[in-house]
């Protein structure tokens, strides 16, 4: 995996270039910031477990990457974050409306990437991935500040923004395969999991840490109002007076009584419950 994830950053270098020079300043700077490159690896990890060894898989881990990090460009927008991947995000360092325009330069690229495959299923797939990730965002937008949101709305909402393009990412491998229909439902169910999962731990982290990093992380949450299901735990086994409090700071967006919260939420066992 490590020797072909040289092959997909080779990749993601290549198709990456612009003859404007804001876009590749701006596209090389949060590609080559890190990132775990989750996506690309589940194309490559189900492409190869099918048997499929050709050239494709390496175009087509590039353009999950790319749609990954033009989501990720227009998100730090919209939640007008300062830190991405250790690094000042994008929108901080070169403005809200650069950061959206590159995100569109890496969506439209990733649109020319999956073309070159050649293979209509493949469009099919990543077009209703793409399009269900933005739901997913206006989803959440919608459930800003509602304390009283159900648990079975938040994991739809996780599983729109996140569990989507994992589970596309795992169903390109078995496409590329020529794997019978069967088996890419399989691989996208295994997918659509991981990212659950993945997205469901992330929600969780914002309360590790160290206490400034923690403070952080979930005041950043509580000013969006977002209601994560540790939140919501904690609401069902608190005490009313615990209740109010949280209900209150989501609703206002309110961080003033962060540690309370953040007591409240370890101990209901909330983060145990989310893990769980
Ligand atoms: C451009 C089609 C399109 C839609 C834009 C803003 C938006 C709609 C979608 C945002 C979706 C989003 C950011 C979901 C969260 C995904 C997530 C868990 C990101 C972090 O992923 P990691 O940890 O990041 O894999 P690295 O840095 O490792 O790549």
């Amino acid at each position: 995996m490590a020797i072909e994830m040289q092959a997909v950053d080779a990749a993601i270098q290549q198709h990456l270039r612009s003859d404007v020079v804001l876009i590749n300043q701006i596209s090389h700077y949060i590609v080559s910031a890190g990132g775990k490159r989750i996506r690309p690896r589940l194309v490559l990890l189900f492409a190869n477990a099918l048997g499929f060894a050709g050239p494709e898989r390496f175009t087509l881990a590039a353009t999950v990457e790319f749609i990954h990090t033009a989501t990720l460009l227009h998100d730090d927008v919209v939640d007008e974050s300062s830190l991405r991947r250790g690094r000042q995000t994008a929108n901080a360092m070169f403005g809200n409306a650069a950061s959206v325009l590159v995100g569109d330069f890496l969506y439209s690229r990733a649109f020319q990437l999956m073309v070159s495959v050649d293979r209509m299923r493949v469009l099919d797939v990543l077009a209703d991935a793409t399009n269900v990730i933005a739901e997913g965002e206006v989803l959440q937008l919608m459930n800003m500040h509602d304390p009283d949101l159900a648990v079975d709305d938040y994991l739809r909402v996780i599983r729109y923004k996140t569990a989507k393009l994992f589970e596309a990412s795992a169903r390109l491998g078995a496409v590329l395969a020529n794997a019978p229909r069967e088996v890419e439902d399989l691989c996208a169910d295994y997918g659509r999991s991981l990212g659950t999962a993945f997205q469901l731990v992330d929600d969780l982290l914002d309360y590790q840490g160290a206490t400034a990093e923690l403070g952080k992380n979930v005041g950043d949450d509580l000013r969006e109002g977002k209601p994560t299901l540790p939140l919501l735990v904690a609401m069902e086994r608190g005490t009313e007076e615990e209740r109010q409090l949280i209900r209150h700071a989501i609703e206002q967006g309110e961080v003033e009584r962060l540690d309370e919260i953040v007591g409240i939420v370890r101990r209901t066992g909330a983060l145990e419950a989310t893990r769980d």
